[in-house]
This record gives structure tokens, C-alpha cells and sequence, in this order.
């Protein structure tokens, strides 16, 4: 097991559209396995591969209170079912910055598991919703993206500053 870097906004490296996985293999499940890791330490409730530089389609989330239910998402995809619901979002990828985003309630997933099996899991509420979040990642996307370009280039300078503190 390992704790993986997670990137942070502006890295255009986050803009990268992640690729199919083709198998499941031994890899994937330890990509799987550090991506847990690296999400229950920061902590986290959802964590997308592309987030960590890996720019295949992995995403795993969990949203229990004690951080025991973890879920291992390969391939995703989803559809919308519910309404669409107002949410304050966080993402360790642009790390003190929380804005409301408009989501789906509830959505119909199915992906493949760490096993290679296809499943298929209608997600409400939280879940749903980081779901969501999470597969924007894999598609190059992060929820600033939603907020106006005002919001955002604030966003940026202050991750910018903060960024050019660290390394000088
Ligand atoms: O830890 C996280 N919390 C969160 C809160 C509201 C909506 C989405 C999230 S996901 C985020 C972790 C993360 O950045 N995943 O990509
Ligand atoms: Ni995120």
C-alpha cells in the first residue's frame, strides 16, 4: 500500500481526459487499493485517479461516517434519475474552498469491479453526488468549473500564491 501525490487546480495535468480500462488486472487493483489509502488519509469521501496523475477511468468513494464502506468504481458511467439537488462541495484537488453545485439526487451507475464483474448501483443523496464529482475528474473536470469565471480566478490566484509559498 502507498500514499499517492494528489494534484491541485490549476495543474492542467487535472484537464487530462482519462482512458478506458482494458483489464483489470493486479495493477489496477493496487491503483485501486492506494487511491483508498491516499483518500482515507487526506481525509476524503471520494478520490478519481486522475487526481493522483493516473489518467485511467478508476474512482473510488466512500461516504460512511466511519469511513468503513469503501466502493470501487472501473469504467463509470451513469445516468441521471433523480432531481437536481444544491450541494456545498470540497475537493482535495482545490484544497480550502467550498461552493454550492447543482447535481442529480439520484443516479444509475454501473461500472466494472475490482474483479473485472459489471454491477450496477442506484446512488442517492451524498453518494450520488460525489459520484458525480468524481467522474467529472476522469473527464477533465472539476466543480469550479460550474462556478462564474469571477469565482474561479480568485480561486486560482489564491491556490497560485499559496503554491509559489510552498516551493520558495
Ligand atoms: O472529500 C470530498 N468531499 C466532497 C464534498 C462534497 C462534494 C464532493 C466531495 S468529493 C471530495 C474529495 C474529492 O476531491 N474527490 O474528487
Ligand atoms: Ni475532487
Amino acid at each position: 500500500m502507498a500514499q499517492l501525490e494528489i494534484l491541485e487546480f490549476p495543474d492542467t495535468r487535472l484537464r487530462t481526459v482519462a482512458k478506458p480500462v482494458t483489464e483489470v488486472d493486479d495493477r489496477i487493483r493496487t491503483l485501486a487499493a492506494d487511491m483508498l489509502e491516499t483518500m482515507y488519509a487526506a481525509p476524503g469521501i471520494g478520490l478519481a485517479a486522475s487526481q493522483v496523475d493516473v489518467h485511467e477511468r478508476v474512482i473510488v468513494v466512500d461516504v460512511s461516517e466511519d469511513q468503513d464502506d469503501p466502493h470501487v468504481f472501473i469504467n463509470p458511467e451513469y445516468e441521471k434519475l433523480g432531481e437536481p439537488i444544491e450541494y456545498q462541495e470540497g475537493c482535495l484537488s482545490v484544497p480550502g474552498f467550498y461552493e454550492v453545485v447543482t447535481r442529480s439526487d439520484k443516479i444509475k451507475v454501473s461500472a466494472l469491479n475490482t474483479k473485472g464483474e459489471t454491477f450496477e448501483l442506484v446512488a442517492e443523496g451524498l453518494l450520488a453526488i460525489c459520484i458525480q464529482h468524481e467522474i467529472d475528474h476522469l473527464d477533465g473536470k472539476l466543480f469550479v468549473d460550474y462556478l462564474s469565471n469571477l469565482k474561479r480566478t480568485r480561486i486560482r490566484k489564491k491556490l497560485e500564491k499559496q503554491h509559489k509559498m510552498a516551493v520558495s
